[in-house]
């Protein structure tokens, strides 16, 4: 009761008060619900754990502590329950020094050792290793959680450098065969086996031709048909874990042909490098956030037309690279809350837009997940404007005179005439429930999260805290703070393309 009524107080509160004091800007949201323009994953939400150890350090800071996949203590109950709560959270086992390691099995020509800092090394490490007994570890920790689990296997094997830090020569497949091996006896499940690093276009630290690459992918391929043969579930092959260069992603596809790759994994790390001063204001510069559209359309565009067969999936995104910015990469302002995307974003993408000037507001839409409606998701970058919205379906608006957006045909009509607007339904759904998150007393490099003015913190018995709504009268206009995200849902917005997917279930 007097959590309700706390709920209810804030959201009178804040219109009142922040009409009174600053800048206001007025507009409206448009959404199609009429057909969904794309589908996301079932695990949208994903995470990589590393291999770098404690003593990696840039900017005179070592922040992996003992996060690195070797010394990950795995028996931390808040781990586990992460894992849970992102449920199913896919999980790359990868990082730089990945195509530095040998795995414990069969017959190894250097002694299973862990990365030790090395002039001279690659990334300043030796070779490191994994130990059978620690993947054996990996496997019952994946498999209790639930897990996806993707490993990166080491691509530089058997290769050698030469001028500047091109590698050459035939990757030695033997050892990941080897791990292959030895994980399929043990019966773990590998979703997918991902192939290198970095070492794409001129790479990270190494680099390897498309052609040699693509040769090396399809032994890969063979061994993984070949030893997955009499399985029910053949792992997915994905590759190359590396930034987007149109030359080499087109030439790998081509080299490697139809059914080869799975998935074409590219990295994003548009921040630059995490010791930049200015990091926080180039994490809320639109523009800039805007340009990963063109790496991804363009990845897209060599899929459709190299590798119609493959995917185009964000392998790894860290926003700053060299291990992130102190202070900022750990705090709100870089932060996102995938607990509650998880819990409210369908697979199903809307067309959503505004008609705010601003290019400071971000918003999206997606079916809801496992229920009725739409769930919108709207992004604050300005630290000033605060925005007063009111939602429309943009079919409905069509009704009412305003321009045509989808063309017309019979079907486009039969379905418009059964368009209803949230609250017009027979359904007595009045309310919409909304997310809205802030950092805490408005300090963006603050670490503690704000929902709806309540900070997130685990409960007294470590669990995690349920992510509460407030409810509010789906007619009112929609408030987003200045320097928020906002998830808001609308339990029976009619939008066909989601009702599409409930049919395809039925029949
Ligand atoms: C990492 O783990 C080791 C062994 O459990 C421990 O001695 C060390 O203090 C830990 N380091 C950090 C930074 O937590
Ligand atoms: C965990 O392992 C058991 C036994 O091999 C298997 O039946 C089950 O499907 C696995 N679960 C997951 C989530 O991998
Ligand atoms: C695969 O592993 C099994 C069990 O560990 C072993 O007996 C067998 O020799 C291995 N096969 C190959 C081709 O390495
Ligand atoms: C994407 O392709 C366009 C057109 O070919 C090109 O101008 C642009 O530089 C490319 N962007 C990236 C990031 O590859
Ligand atoms: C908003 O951001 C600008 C540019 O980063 C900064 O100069 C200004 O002080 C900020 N204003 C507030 C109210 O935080
Ligand atoms: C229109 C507006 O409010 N713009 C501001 C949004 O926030 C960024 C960063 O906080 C500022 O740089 C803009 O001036």
């Amino acid at each position: 009761m007097g959590l309700f009524h706390l709920a209810l107080f804030l959201y009178l509160v804040s219109p009142l008060s922040f009409v009174l004091s600053q800048d206001v800007e007025h507009g409206s949201v448009n959404v199609d619900g009429a057909q969904s323009i794309a589908d996301t994953d079932e695990n949208f939400i994903c995470a990589t754990i590393d291999w770098w150890p404690q003593d990696k350090c840039d900017y005179n800071n070592c922040p992996w502590g003992n996060t690195s996949i070797v010394n990950l203590d795995l028996s931390q109950p808040l781990l586990a329950k992460a894992i849970q709560g992102l449920k199913p959270l896919r999980i790359r086992i990868g990082g730089s020094l990945q195509d530095q390691v040998l795995y414990e099995v069969g017959y190894l020509k250097s002694p299973c050792q862990p990365f030790k800092k090395k002039n001279g090394g690659l990334f300043g490490f030796s070779n490191g290793c994994l130990q059978m007994e620690r993947w054996d570890e990996i496997n019952q920790f994946f498999n209790k959680t639930g897990a996806i689990l993707t490993f990166g296997l080491n691509a530089l094997n058997g290769r050698h450098k030469t001028k500047h830090s091109t590698w050459v020569g035939d990757w030695d497949p033997t050892n990941a065969h080897d791990l292959i091996n030895y994980t399929i006896s043990k019966g773990y499940n590998i979703d997918s086996w991902e192939f290198g690093n970095e070492l794409s276009g001129k790479g990270i630290g190494a680099n390897v031709g498309p052609i040699q690459y693509g040769k090396d992918l399809i032994k890969l391929k063979q061994i993984v048909n070949t030893m997955y043969d009499n399985h029910n579930f053949k792992p997915s092959l994905i590759a190359p874990g590396g930034f987007y260069d149109k030359d080499w992603f087109d030439k790998l596809l081509q080299v490697t042909g139809s059914g080869v790759v799975n998935a074409l994994t590219h990295h994003i790390y548009n921040l630059g490098p995490g010791s930049d001063v200015n990091l926080d204001s180039k994490i809320l510069d639109p523009d800039r956030l805007s340009k990963v559209e063109s790496v991804f359309s363009n990845m897209s565009e060599t899929v459709k037309k190299y590798g119609p067969w493959s995917n185009a999936w964000v392998g790894e995104a860290g926003g700053a690279y060299n291990s992130g910015g102190l202070g900022i990469s750990d705090t709100f302002v870089n932060s996102f809350c995938a607990l509650l995307w998880n819990q409210l974003m369908g697979k199903k993408v809307l067309s959503a837009s505004s008609d705010v000037f601003s290019p400071f507001l971000r918003t999206y839409a997606h079916c809801s997940k496992g229920r009725d409606g739409v769930t919108f998701l709207l992004i604050n970058l300005s630290n000033k404007t605060h925005f007063l919205l009111t939602i429309h379906d943009r079919e409905a608006k069509e009704d009412d005179g305003a321009k045509h957006i989808l063309k017309e045909n019979s079907f486009s009509s039969h379905i418009k005439s059964a368009f209803s607007w949230v609250g017009t339904k027979a359904s007595d759904v009045t309310f919409r429930e909304e997310y809205h998150l802030t950092p805490k007393d408005g300090y963006l490099r603050s670490q503690t999260m704000l929902l709806n003015g309540n900070p997130l913190e685990l409960t007294h018995a470590g669990e995690i805290p349920s992510l509460d709504p407030v409810k509010s009268d789906v007619h009112s206009p929609l408030h987003i703070a200045p320097l928020s995200i906002v998830f808001i849902v609308y339990p029976n917005f009619d939008a066909p393309a989601c009702a599409l997917e409930h049919k395809k279930t039925l029949f």
